[in-house]
């Protein structure tokens, strides 16, 4: 098996001692294939235009932990996202730092202190806070779990609605009940078909009055019109986002400038070298043995 990695120099200089010691082969760059048929894996955030080149080609690895970025690989080929508990962590610790931030009035706060105005708003407690994440998978557990700690009162929505251990668990039908109890509204959801424009008009209008959202999704899940419009009405008061549509966000976007959103450059995690390259062995072991590859993506599921 030769696993083809497409990066940067510096995940490729931290890949080859791991793959060294597995006794795996690693290729970097395309420039260094000298005979695609032994390629038998390809780990990158985009695959190269022509997949097609690599005729014993068994699956793709995501560098990331989604896929949406993906085209279709031809037939045969399988998918599979990076699973890396630091991601699930790094995400997981920007979604409480957000939580945080709104639930503490801080975009009101920091809007002040440009104006040097002390001025002390209402404080409520995290237990009279209800959170809402949308999307409860690896990520949304890990940070369903330390707000939950953080005497927030968390439920979650998801497509199966799988019961989570301690977290209230609403399946996709029940989205208008979730919703009405989200004071803060987290989107943890992959990007599909089904999830893509979910944030709109109508779901803002099944809020409570003066909700947050917290985004860390995908941008292309968040129409910003429509984020505008429900600020504007006061459904929301407030935004912290991770991910926006489009990305980068133009430097002369309205959300940029609007004191009651704030905006990270898709930074809630970078996927760390050391898990990218144990994961993508532990791919190559899984199809020499043929179990089930971890990180597997169903195609037809889209995540
Ligand atoms: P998982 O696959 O573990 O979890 C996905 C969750 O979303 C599951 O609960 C799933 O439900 C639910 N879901 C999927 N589709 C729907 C739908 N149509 N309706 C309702 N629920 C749905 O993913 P992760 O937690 O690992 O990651 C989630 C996403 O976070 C990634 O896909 C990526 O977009 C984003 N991400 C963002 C990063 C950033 O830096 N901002 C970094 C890493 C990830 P069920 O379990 O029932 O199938
Ligand atoms: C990812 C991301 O998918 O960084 O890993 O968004």
């Amino acid at each position: 098996m030769k696993l083809l990695l497409l990066s940067t120099p510096e995940r490729a200089r931290a890949w080859q001692p791991l793959f060294d010691a597995a006794g795996e082969t690693l290729v970097v760059g395309e420039d260094a294939v000298t005979d695609p048929a032994e390629i038998t894996h390809i780990a990158c955030w985009m695959p190269p235009a022509d997949p097609g080149r690599y005729p014993n080609l068994r699956a793709v690895i995501s560098t990331g932990a989604g896929v949406d970025q993906m085209p279709a690989l031809p037939p045969g080929v399988a998918l599979t996202r990076t699973i890396a508990p630091g991601i699930d962590e790094l995400v997981r610790d920007w979604v409480v730092m957000a939580t945080l931030m709104l639930h503490r009035d801080m975009p009101r706060y920091l809007e002040q202190a440009t104006q040097g105005d002390w001025r002390a708003h209402p404080i409520r407690a995290a237990a009279s806070a209800r959170v809402g994440i949308m999307g409860i998978g690896r990520i949304g557990r890990a940070a369903a779990s330390t707000l939950s700690a953080l005497g927030f009162d968390v439920a979650g929505w998801s497509r199966s609605g799988e019961p989570v251990d301690g977290i209230a668990i609403h399946g996709q039908s029940d989205l208008p009940a979730f919703l009405a109890r989200s004071d803060l509204l987290i989107c943890l959801l992959p990007l599909t078909g089904e999830t893509r424009g979910i944030l709109d008009d109508r779901l803002f209008v099944g809020l409570p009055e003066n909700a947050a959202l917290i985004h860390a999704g995908r941008g292309a899940q968040l129409d910003m019109n429509a984020l505008g419009r429900a600020l504007d009405s006061g459904r929301l008061r407030a935004a912290m986002l991770d991910v926006t549509d489009p990305e980068p966000l133009p430097q002369d976007h309205w959300a940029w400038r609007d004191p009651r959103v704030i905006i990270t450059p898709h930074v809630a995690a970078q996927t760390d070298a050391t898990e990218g390259a144990r994961h993508a062995l532990a791919v190559i072991e899984a199809s020499r043995t043929g179990v089930p590859l971890p990180g597997f993506i169903d195609r037809a599921r889209g995540y």
